[in-house]
């Protein structure tokens, strides 16, 4: 009988053992998963205000990793030194159930406060540390306004005022000086959104009609990834994007970029009657929703960046200038602002410098040919639900492969 306990009992265990094995095996390759560092690790932290988040965290684990092992002790030698080790022991009444011992229940309880005590002390400190840029490093803050629309979000400059166009803004990377601290604002336009860089910064909702704020510091030049982090609908998975940490000469001349009108490709002087080539036609076809993303952003990300920001070689600009008369013609405009271009819409993107930026629908796909295409080729199989898909049914646009390789070339010269 107790044989036959210990044997099912053995083959419980042996089985619980090989799934954890398995599990453990298939996840060997992933080297980052081991060192618990990935795009959106909250272990591996890049800035001060992540970094005394982390310490709460592991405080937090260590206190409670001694109580489960006092506890688990306690449990294991009480289960085996009181087992019922015969017929008679097994048959025996249970003793007298006593009150309990007073010095050891007045012991747990302080033990208990004193837990409490040790994990409040740092969680405070870090509440008061996490809440607003220091005192002493007030100075040095640079400031920036983030707004949440469903599902990517818009970034305002205040200190950066462009003349007769207000704030500088742009969309889905948060550009920033490396090594100050960066205060925030908080906002939404429509629904509950949470504001998140893991490696920077915990979460901040971004509530309607409530102005909240938070602050991060990136210590090094970088490239990090954001994520939407409150249910926001439809596309909310699919909300993210990118802080790209700048030292002090490249953040400037990226203001530089930004603050100055969209790059103008002057079309060809002399009118050639061939309509311009098209270049990808066999692009059509496109795979739904796979994620576009290409090794060089896991391996250098801010390499990739900045490769992103010179015009491409070879531009046509012929189909640069037919695109740019698309994006009048099929109502890109009535939505997306090209500033120094004349089109003002207001209710997507800006894409003053889209051309620049590396990635695009709210940080889901890598700003690329191919991605790109994919995306104002058929929006909602991209991202369902998204305003650019309704804005396609409302206004009826109708693109045609040569539309879309021509606005595909215009928003590319875009840097
Ligand atoms: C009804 C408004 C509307 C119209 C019309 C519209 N768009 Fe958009 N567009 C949006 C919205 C909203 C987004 C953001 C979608 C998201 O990421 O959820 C967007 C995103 C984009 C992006 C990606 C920008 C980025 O940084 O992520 C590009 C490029 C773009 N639109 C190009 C176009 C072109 C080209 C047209 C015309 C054929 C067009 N749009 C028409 C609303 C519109
Ligand atoms: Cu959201």
């Amino acid at each position: 009988m107790r044989l036959a306990t210990i044997l099912s009992s053995a083959a419980h265990w042996s089985r619980a053992v090989l799934a954890v094995g398995a599990v453990s095996l298939l996840s060997a390759c992933d080297y980052n998963f081991w060192r618990m560092d990935g795009h959106q690790s909250t272990i591996k932290v890049e800035g001060p205000v992540a970094k005394s988040q982390l310490d709460v965290f592991y405080v937090t684990c260590w206190v409670t990793l001694v109580i489960f092992i006092l506890v688990g002790a306690v449990l294991a030698y009480a289960s085996i030194k009181f087992k019922a080790r015969t017929p008679e022991e097994e048959k025996a009444i249970p003793p007298e159930q006593g009150h309990g011992n007073p010095l050891i229940e007045i012991g747990l309880i302080g033990a208990s406060v004193l837990a409490l005590v040790v994990i409040a002390i740092p969680t405070l400190k870090g509440i008061w540390y996490t809440y607003d840029v220091p005192e002493d490093r007030k100075a040095d803050t640079y400031e920036v306004t983030a707004t949440g629309y469903q599902w990517w979000f818009k970034f305002d400059y205040p200190s950066e005022q462009i003349a007769g166009a207000g704030a500088l803004t742009t969309a889905n990377e948060l550009v920033i000086p490396a090594g100050r601290p960066v205060r925030v604002n908080l906002r939404t336009i429509d629904v509950i959104h949470s504001f998140w860089i893991p490696k920077l910064a915990g979460k901040v909702d971004m509530i309607p009609n409530r102005a909240n704020h938070l602050w991060f510091q990136a210590d090094q030049p970088g490239y990090y990834w954001g994520q939407c982090a409150e249910f926001c609908g439809d596309s909310h998975a699919v909300m993210r994007f990118r802080v790209i940490a700048l030292g002090p000469k490249d953040f400037n001349d990226w203001l530089t970029q930004q603050t100055s009108p969209a790059r103008d490709v002057a079309p060809p002087r002399v009118a050639t009657k061939d309509a311009p080539k098209v270049q990808f036609a066999s692009l059509r076809t496109f795979k739904q929703n796979e994620t576009g993303h290409t090794a060089k952003y896991d391996t250098s990300p801010l390499d990739a960046w900045k490769a992103q920001q010179f015009p491409e070689k070879g531009e046509n600009a012929a189909l640069i200038a037919q695109g740019k008369a698309l994006f009048k013609e099929k109502a890109c405009l009535s939505c997306h602002e090209v500033r120094g271009h004349g089109y003002a819409g207001i209710s997507g993107p800006t894409l003053t410098h889209f051309g620049s930026r590396s990635t695009l629908a709210g940080a889901l796909l890598e700003n690329n040919t191919e991605q790109l295409h994919r995306w104002i080729h058929n929006p909602e199989s991209v991202k369902p639900g998204n305003k650019m898909a309704k804005g396609y049914i409302d206004n009826n646009i109708k693109l045609t492969n040569e539309d879309e390789v021509a606005l595909v070339a215009y928003l590319q010269s875009l840097k």
